[in-house]
């Protein structure tokens, strides 16, 4: 039916002749204390100006019946109603009381009558004879949901004034939500507004969902005031329509917080006339409850239901004889038009003060909500909400542009030398008394936001960890999460379980744990510390060198023909009496002679000899050079005797006990650590008495410097020492890394302003330059342990100089190779001159030839050539068995 009236009203399509009665009866009911307000005005004023309409209802004029009621009077409101029914109107409107309107409600349901509301309906089921312009309460649930959500409200309070209030909210604090709130319920009234405030701000819940009757919003606003809950920290998020109604200027310059919604765009042109008119209207009547600049909710959608109402009789005209309303409350006998009538209404599709208006089933499902948030001047539209497409936000810096609150922050800080330094002396009061490295960006980032501060110690003196046994967090963290301070400001961690309690900026300095030890004594000068420029391995095997040489040199000779030489000088051929220089002694003498740099009077003649002695002295050069530059080294060298080289070092040992800060983040690093090692560290830092936790850095160093304790600390505090005392030094590498930033309460909204300052200081060199000023620029720092960084001397290993060893052995090889050459060429000569000699094999020639040579041992004289050995047996000539024979023939044909 619905359907079908609204085709015919398109297409235009008349289903019978129009008809409308020349005067059509309307009643309406207000509460006495909406006599003479902006609602009746707007109720008068709309059928004024429809009457005065000759396009809107031409032939019909709209009567009307005002009745005032009081409220919680539902008695005589049914009362009322009945007498405007009995007078014969065709629809009711009002009242915005929620519970008298369901009352009113029930009768115009009875008799068929339209009953055109402007109240929140708590109820969400279909009324038939309603037709209601306030949006539904789930829409307007989600519309705060979305809010709220944009705003990453955690933790909410909600103040509501009467039961009511609360029905209203219901959907909002309603558990399984898209949201994870955290919300407190406080019922109200102007006498406990103070109080409940208060218990809010002990509380220290700042985001506070307000739902107060408008009556009463000046209480409310006060106690806000008294209590000073007026400043940026406190986000208020109003439920009423009509926040551009009240007095918010002690709110402008406090930079508090304050949301809310209105369903009248003022600024839109239509409005402003409709709301010049009605002022107009309102002199003509006496009456002084509105002005040009603005008009409450209820009295817009007042005007707009009295709108939509001529709309649908206009709608209705075309197509509808529209019958007289002639029933009664005394038989209950509904009225056979009304029905006809609603569903027309309910077709209307309008653009009121109240925005674009749609129906479906009597309930709103069109309107457009602007979202409006305090500035400093007013109160101004940051964002607009349409049922279906959420909230569109179009100022993002109302909510989280500190920049142009010229606030003063409570900074909490902690000592630490040169992070944050303390002038003593009563020269030094407030922010002048600080001084440091975070200091120096403190005053830059504030320059750069625009805020000003107030510097105090954590009183905890502690950086902040949490404790896992009560839950409860310590140090400057606390502060942070009880809103104590606005920012932390030191050498402060950024690590996982502080960020999800507390806010960081981007991080302004970059570290990890490393180990503070102190410098170990010098290594105490050996007896055989000569031995330390080459490794004991690189000395064996100069040693085996040694050997293998001298004996090659030994063979190689004793097989190479032109190491034998005429003892007498005579001709060789004739006088077969040689001798060889390479005995085995004068082989090993040779190659320690040069080994020594020394020489010996042994020159090799043959090629095998000298390449054997060439390598040699090659060897012997490189070895000896880099034996003499790496003892140069060990002798200008402090050795350090270092019990610990790393942390596996220190986690494998019980006798030197290590710690870290107390409650600091090198402290929760190790507790928290899934790495077997860390684990380990733990268990033993945990379990050691006396404490190997120090409750201040300086107390760490004091405790390093005594001795026997190793203090795991943070890289730049340990650099900032160990350049300033030579008796400390780094162990190890890190064994972390992580960065310091400003931390600040969680959803701060300075946090990014700061984090853009951190990250153009650090781009334009400035965060360098400020590192410089105070890590590098100051006279303290330790020579001597410049010195020693770079200079730690090695012995020489296999890795060094292991190719010289290869090279010998090449060598080696070379002159084994080279000497049989020598010897065949020789052995194949002689056989050519002694043509008559037995054919024998150069391998067993040679064979004998070492034979001879060893058994001879330092004999000088060559079988092969068949010279006589006399010298090693005087009376025997030592002939290989394959020479036996000749040598047997020329002795006998010789005798
Ligand atoms: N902090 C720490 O835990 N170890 C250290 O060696 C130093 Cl110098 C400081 C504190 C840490 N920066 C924190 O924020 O907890």
């Amino acid at each position: 039916m619905e359907l079908m009236m609204k085709i015919v009203f398109l297409l235009g399509l008349p289903m019978k002749v129009p008809s409308l009665p020349p005067v059509v009866k309307i009643g309406a009911i207000f509460t006495e204390d909406q006599r003479n307000s902006s609602s009746e005005l707007a109720f008068k004023f709309a059928i004024d100006e429809i009457n005065k309409d000759k396009t809107l209802l031409p032939h019909t004029v709209l009567a009307y019946d005002i009745q005032y009621v009081s409220m919680n009077d539902s008695f005589h409101a049914n009362k009322k109603v009945c007498h405007q029914v009995q007078f014969g109107v065709h629809s009711i409107f009002g009242p915005s009381d929620p519970l008298l309107g369901t009352h009113i409600h029930s009768i115009c349901d009875a008799l068929d009558i339209p009953h055109l509301e402007i109240r929140l309906d708590s109820e969400n089921d279909v009324r038939e004879f309603s037709i209601n312009l306030h949006p539904a309460q789930n829409l307007l649930s989600s519309a705060f949901e979305d809010v709220m959500i944009f705003l990453n409200w955690t933790r909410i309070a909600v103040v509501y004034e009467d039961d009511y209030g609360l029905m209203k909210l219901r959907e909002l604090v309603r558990p399984s939500r898209n949201i994870q709130l955290d919300i407190h319920l406080r019922q109200a009234n102007p006498e406990s507004y103070w109080s409940v405030l208060m218990d809010i701000k002990k509380k220290e819940i700042h985001n506070i969902v307000v739902d107060t009757r408008a009556s009463n919003m000046h209480h409310f606003l006060k106690g806000i005031l008294q209590l000073q809950m007026n400043d940026y920290k406190y986000h208020y998020l109003f439920t009423s329509f009509d926040m551009e109604t009240f007095d918010l200027e002690d709110f402008k310059y406090n930079f508090v917080n304050m949301t809310a919604f209105r369903i009248v765009d003022i600024e839109d042109l239509s409005v402003k006339e409709v709301l010049r008119n009605m002022v107009k209207f309102q002199s003509s009547k006496g009456t002084r409850t509105l002005n040009f600049s603005y008009i409450q909710a209820e009295a817009a959608l007042m005007y707009d239901s009295v709108l939509v109402f001529a709309v649908g009789l206009q709608m209705l005209e075309q197509s509808h004889f529209l019958k007289f309303s002639n029933v009664s409350c005394d038989n209950a006998h509904p009225w056979d038009g009304g029905l006809s009538l609603i569903n027309y209404i309910n077709a209307v599709e309008w653009k009121g003060l109240s925005g674009p208006i749609e129906f479906k089933e009597g309930r709103r499902i069109r309107f457009k909500l602007d979202l409006l948030k305090l500035k400093q001047h007013a109160l101004v539209k940051v964002g607009e909400w349409h049922p279906g497409s959420g909230v569109n936000i179009t100022d993002h810096d109302a909510f989280f542009d500190p920049g142009v609150m010229n606030a003063t922050l409570v900074v909490t800080t902690i000592l630490e030398t040169p992070y944050v330094m303390m002038h003593s002396g009563k020269n030094f009061t407030g922010n002048n008394r600080f001084y440091g490295f975070c200091i120096d960006i403190l005053e830059r980032v504030s320059q750069e936001v625009g805020f000003d501060y107030l510097l105090d110690l954590v009183p905890d003196r502690k950086y902040g960890a949490h404790d896992q046994q009560t839950g409860s967090w310590n140090g400057m963290v606390r502060q942070l999460i009880q809103h104590k301070a606005d920012l932390a400001v030191g050498s402060m961690t950024i690590n996982y379980a502080r960020e999800s309690v507390i806010d960081f900026t981007k991080p302004f300095m970059n570290l990890g744990i490393s180990i503070l030890f102190k410098v170990s004594r010098s290594e105490q000068a050996k007896l055989f510390s000569f031995m330390n420029p080459l490794a004991t391995d690189i000395w064996l095997y100069v040693l085996s060198a040694y050997v293998l040489v001298s004996v090659v040199m030994f063979i190689v000779a004793k097989l190479s023909p032109p190491e034998w030489a005429n003892i007498n000088n005579s001709d060789v051929k004739k006088d077969r009496n040689m001798e060889n220089q390479f005995s085995l002694s004068n082989s090993f003498w040779f190659t320690v002679g040069t080994l020594m740099q020394q020489g010996s009077d042994l020159n090799p003649k043959a090629a095998s000899t000298r390449i054997v002695g060439g390598v040699w002295w090659f060897f012997t050069l490189i070895i000896i050079s880099s034996y003499t530059a790496n003892l140069a080294a060990f002798l200008t060298v402090e050795r350090m005797i270092t019990p610990i080289e790393n942390a596996e070092d220190l986690a494998g040992q019980t006798e030197i006990p290590y710690g870290t800060l107390e409650s600091g983040s090198t402290m929760t690093f190790f507790r928290d650590s899934m790495i077997e090692t860390y684990k380990k560290m733990w268990r033993f830092m945990e379990n050691r008495q006396p404490t190997v936790f120090m409750p201040t850095y300086e107390d760490g160093i004091r405790r390093v410097l005594e001795g026997n304790y190793a203090f795991l600390m943070e890289s730049t505090m340990l650099d900032f020492v160990v350049q300033r005392d030579c008796n400390l030094t780094q162990i190890g590498g890190l064994l972390d890394s992580k960065g310091y930033g400003i931390a600040t309460p969680k959803g701060s909204p300075w946090k990014d302003k700061i984090s853009l300052v951190i990250l153009e200081l650090q781009e334009k060199g400035e965060m360098q330059m400020l590192y410089n000023k105070w890590w590098r620029n100051s006279g303290e720092t330790c020579q001597r342990n410049e010195k020693k960084k770079g200079s730690k001397a090695n012995s020489l290993g296999v890795d060094n100089i292991g190719g010289v060893f290869v090279v010998l052995l090449g060598g080696l090889c070379l002159a084994v190779f080279v000497c049989i050459l020598e010897f065949w060429y020789s052995s194949t000569k002689y056989k050519k001159e002694f043509s008559r000699a037995p054919r024998q094999s150069v391998c067993s020639e040679m064979g004998s030839e070492l034979c001879f040579a060893l058994k001879c041992r330092g004999s000088r004289q060559r079988p092969a050539l068949r010279r006589q050995c006399s010298k090693c047996l005087p009376d025997v000539t030592y002939v290989p068995t394959e020479f036996k024979n000749l040598s047997h023939r020329s002795q006998s044909r010789a005798n």
